[in-house]
């Protein structure tokens, strides 16, 4: 019998971390949870930086394997300890290929050049390094909506999930990013709007956000394994 897996989970409270909390409850898991935040000086710490030098959440810990980058842990957890009823990457060669596009698509067009250049150049949030400018989070909101439009036409038909009737890992991207969106006044297309509300009643999504809330203060920052999801 194979030992049982061996996992930590570095990172809480951002649209990124949340992925791998919730791919954990999607799949089962249980994961002892290291509740840092970023910008609050614990990515920087020496003992951090010894595990993940890029001084970014999330993180994952596999007993010695480690992996960032939020889209990568969760295709790394899915690939690794997926199982019947709950895979979160379909199999068939063709639908494998359709997955990554969408997985690609949404990290790239909908999270990195849209959401996050908002983030990164809003007053409010990260402006004051890397530059308040107006004009560059109008245009990568409106930007946001055009490439949604790939969204609502692969909605059109009534389909469940992104990919069809199977729950994938693209769906949790593509959801993180559609909360984003609307937290940050950005409208998403019709189409999402049930589909966001259909997800967002998965037990899965439910234990995932909760295990993405930040400690309250005082709160310990290591959170024991034993998170699971029936
Ligand atoms: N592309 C990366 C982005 C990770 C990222 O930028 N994380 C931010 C928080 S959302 C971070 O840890 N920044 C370093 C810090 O704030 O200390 C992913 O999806 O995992």
């Amino acid at each position: 019998m194979a030992a049982a897996p061996n996992l930590t989970l570095w990172g809480v409270g951002t649209s990124r971390t949340v992925r791998p909390h919730w791919a954990l409850a999607e799949l089962g898991l249980r994961y002892e949870t290291r509740a840092i935040g970023p910008r609050t000086g614990e990515t920087k710490t020496s003992e951090y930086t010894k595990l993940n030098p890029r001084q970014k959440v999330p993180m994952l810990q596999d007993g010695d394997f480690s992996i960032g980058e939020s889209a990568a842990i969760v295709a790394y957890l899915a690939r690794t300890y997926g199982s019947p009823g709950r895979w979160l990457i379909p199999d068939d060669k063709q639908a494998y290929a359709k997955w990554l596009e969408w997985c690609f698509f949404i990290v790239t067009e909908l999270d990195s050049t849209s959401l996050y250049v908002m983030r990164r150049h809003s007053a409010g949030a990260l402006g004051h390094i890397y530059g308040v400018a107006p004009e560059v989070t109008t245009k990568a909101g409106e930007y946001f909506r055009e490439q949604l439009r790939h969204v609502e036409v692969a909605l059109e038909d009534g389909r469940t999930f992104l990919m069809g009737e199977q729950f994938t890992s693209a769906d949790i991207l593509l959801t993180t990013c559609l909360e984003w969106a609307i937290a940050y006044g950005v409208g998403i297309c019709d189409n999402a709007k049930p589909y966001l509300e259909r997800i967002q009643l998965r037990p899965g999504y439910q234990r995932g956000t909760a295990a993405n809330v930040p400690p309250a203060p005082g709160e310990p920052v290591i959170r024991p394994a034993g998170l699971s999801c029936p």
